[in-house]
């Protein structure tokens, strides 16, 4: 089983003015200690998205775990380790045909439901959200609270993420409900290296 760090940062590339912007911010968390990070860009095309996530791959070199959102073809295609998918993506079965056995998956669910079926596919992960209120995604789910983090732990042994709403502030209080990593967007945003500390220093 994955071995999941505690932060799980996600680039969105909607969050930042540019495509420099975007690369400078991950270099700053790579350099903080980071080691894993998603690649999440809803409204680029194909090779927009491609082109970002190999300077991407190009800039933080092989020690750190890139994942792809939605897209298993552009995971393969810019070598990055793995691909994470939502409920309207590609199944878990079909993303994991393109990937392969050796990269991750990992799959977003939003309620027991579909963290039980998730839990039963070859997901390396699964992810429960949102959290907390989120301004990040649109269309959220409804929020699931501590309590749907508590159940999810109940309903799984993979490694459960835990997203939606996450900071600073509620961190520790989401990994004590069960969540083994937490995804965060907006609360890296501000001074990614700052918080990427601060973040480390509340989940040791
Ligand atoms: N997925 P922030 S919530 C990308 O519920 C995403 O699956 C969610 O951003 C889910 O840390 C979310 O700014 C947004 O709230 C997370």
């Amino acid at each position: 089983m994955l071995q999941l760090p505690r932060l799980y940062p996600i680039l969105d590339a909607a969050c930042f003015p540019d495509v420099a912007g975007m690369l400078a911010a991950a270099e700053v968390l790579a350099a903080a200690g980071c080691t894993l990070l998603q690649y999440r860009n809803k409204s680029g095309n194909a090779r927009q998205m491609l082109d970002e996530a190999r300077e991407l791959r190009a800039r933080l070199g092989e020690g750190i775990k890139l994942i792809m959102n939605d897209r298993a073809d552009l995971c393969l295609a810019a070598g990055f380790d793995g691909v994470h998918v939502g409920q309207d993506d590609l199944s878990a079965e079909s993303a994991r045909r393109i990937i392969g056995p050796d990269r991750w998956l990992g799959v977003s669910t939003h309620n027991p439901e579909q963290l039980a079926l998730a839990d039963q596919t070859s997901a390396d992960y699964v992810a429960i959200g949102p959290v907390f209120v989120t301004s990040s995604k649109a269309n959220p789910d409804p929020v699931v609270g501590l309590e749907g983090v508590r159940r999810a732990r109940e309903l799984t042994r993979k490694p459960l993420v835990a997203i939606g709403g996450i900071t600073r502030a509620n961190a520790r209080s989401v990994i004590e409900a069960g969540a083994d990593a937490l995804a965060v967007i907006s609360d890296l945003l501000r001074d990614p290296c700052k918080s990427a500390e601060e973040f480390f220093r509340l989940l040791r």
